[in-house]
């Protein structure tokens, strides 16, 4: 389901009954809807949410149970999951209830995670002879650390949406009722800024987990050399001097 609102873009899953479960399907529609809306230049934020009770409770185990090793190579399933690191527009994810399994990958897969005081974060895999199969045994390490992804997907721990928060995994927790309206806040504030730095610094915060130190220094000082260039950053800078509001073109 996408909602539009002026330049944030609002994509919920609905499949309420199966607390989310990414089906193939599901992914299919989902993986669409954010490409073609990273093609519009009028969407500068997108929000990726569930319901109050669900972000995604995980990949669906039915699927999952009645394909084989070979059917799910062959379907390339797992990799549409990749293209949404390919998106250019910043996805903020508003997490409310279950987030497990595929569901908590496909959160960390965004670029920040709002999440309700109800939130609860598991890669329970394990629990099902399995493990994570869409980059969870590598974003969770790389979010929360060794010890606590060990304990989280050895023992499918799930972890409160304060420990969340204590861990690094999650950006900001809120009330319950609050958590769609504060992810739509905060894209609204990234879809106030020039959406051409918004973009180069997001690339450069991904290519911290991607490269070596000073690859990644000297990446993001080319990045800022040409957000500079862009007619926004004048803007911005001569805003600032003249005591006054930026207006950002995206130019
Ligand atoms: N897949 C399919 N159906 C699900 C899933 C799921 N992941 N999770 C819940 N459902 C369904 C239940 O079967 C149930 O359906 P029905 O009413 O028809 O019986 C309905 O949703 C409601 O669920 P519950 O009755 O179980 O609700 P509870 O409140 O009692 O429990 C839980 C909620 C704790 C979230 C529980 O549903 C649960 O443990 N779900 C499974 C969580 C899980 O193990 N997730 C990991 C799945 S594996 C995975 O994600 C691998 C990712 C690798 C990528 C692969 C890409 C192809």
């Amino acid at each position: 389901m996408v909602e539009r609102d002026g330049r944030v873009a609002v994509v919920l899953l609905n499949r309420p009954k199966q607390l989310n479960a990414l089906s193939g399907e599901v992914m299919g529609a989902l993986v669409s809807a954010l490409l073609e809306l990273d093609e519009d230049a009028e969407v500068r934020a997108i929000v990726l949410g569930g319901n109050e009770r669900a972000f995604a409770a995980g990949a669906d185990i039915a699927e999952l149970a009645a394909g084989t090793p070979i059917s799910l190579y062959e379907s390339r399933r797992i990799d549409a999951w990749d293209s949404i690191r390919a998106v250019r527009t910043p996805i903020v994810a508003a997490v409310s209830g279950f987030c497990l399994g595929g569901g908590c990958e496909l959160a960390m897969l965004c670029d920040l995670i709002v999440a309700s005081e109800s939130a609860k974060f598991g890669q329970p895999e394990i629990n099902l002879g399995v493990l994570p199969g869409a980059g969870g045994t590598q974003r969770l390490t790389r979010a929360v650390g060794k010890a606590v992804a060990m304990d989280m997907i050895l023992t499918g721990r799930m972890l409160s949406a304060r420990e969340a928060l204590d861990f690094g995994l999650v950006a900001r927790v809120v009330a319950q009722e609050a958590w769609l309206d504060e992810a739509k806040r905060v894209a609204y504030e990234i879809a106030a800024k020039s959406p051409i730095s918004v973009r180069l610094a997001k690339e450069a915060i991904d290519k911290a987990f991607e490269m070596p130190l000073a690859a990644g220094v000297e990446f993001e000082r080319r990045s800022f050399y040409l957000a500079r260039a862009a007619e926004d950053a004048t803007e911005g800078l001569n805003a600032f001097i003249e005591k006054r509001l930026p207006k950002f073109e995206g130019t």
